[in-house]
């Protein structure tokens, strides 16, 4: 295991347009590789909920400057990955958003589950016997609920509860060219709305 902390950003002027937006310094969150599929991990506290929280990946990965990897809210399809996040996250991410939506209520609770990324969804975490239920008929995102191996459950997409969310980064199968991250970076310093991040 091996824990990569990116402090200091690569592009210092893409960290300066950026970074007005959150309330705290995601540059110095902590970012963890897992060996098993070579992706990075990072969990980011705030209040949001699952369709913004996709929308701050992306602010996300413009700050943290990964050259040749593309960012999502995490999909989690095997225990080993499963359980690395969990474990090298910590278990202050119980209640954090994962990548998992639901596209279709014709099969609640457990059907038609997919991830953000497109990742196939063949492997499942759940907090049985109790999760998913689709409590309320509204539940219809994903988000880390605890125990010992990182279970999942269901939850509404503006759940109360949600203490922020788990940002994959993956290879990128067409890496964007620096001075278009540029740009756009610039563009989303003008126009990004101020958000809490405070745990
Ligand atoms: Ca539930």
């Amino acid at each position: 295991m091996r824990k990569i902390v990116f402090s200091v950003v690569p592009c210092l002027a893409l960290s300066v347009i950026v970074s007005t937006v959150w309330a705290c310094n995601i540059s110095e969150l902590s970012v963890h590789r897992y060996e098993g599929n070579g992706h990075y991990y990072m969990a980011v506290p705030g209040k949001f909920t699952w369709a913004e929280a996709q929308e701050q990946v992306w602010e996300v990965a413009q700050i943290m400057a990964m050259p040749g990897f593309s960012a999502n809210l995490a999909s989690l399809t095997s225990a080993g990955e499963n359980d690395f996040v969990w474990t090298s996250l910590g278990t202050e991410v119980s209640h954090f958003w994962l990548g998992g939506k639901q596209t279709s209520e014709t099969s609640e609770p457990a059907g038609a589950w997919s991830w953000v990324d497109n990742d196939v969804w063949d492997y499942s975490n759940w907090f049985t016997p109790a999760e998913p239920n689709d409590a309320g008929s509204k539940q219809h995102h994903l988000s880390f609920w605890g125990g010992p191996q990182g279970q999942w459950m269901d939850v509404r997409d503006n759940w109360g509860g949600i203490k922020g969310f788990v940002v994959e980064f993956s290879p990128a199968a067409v890496p964007l060219p620096a001075p278009v991250l540029l740009l756009a970076s610039g563009i989303l310093g003008l126009v990004a709305i101020r958000r809490g991040c405070s745990k």
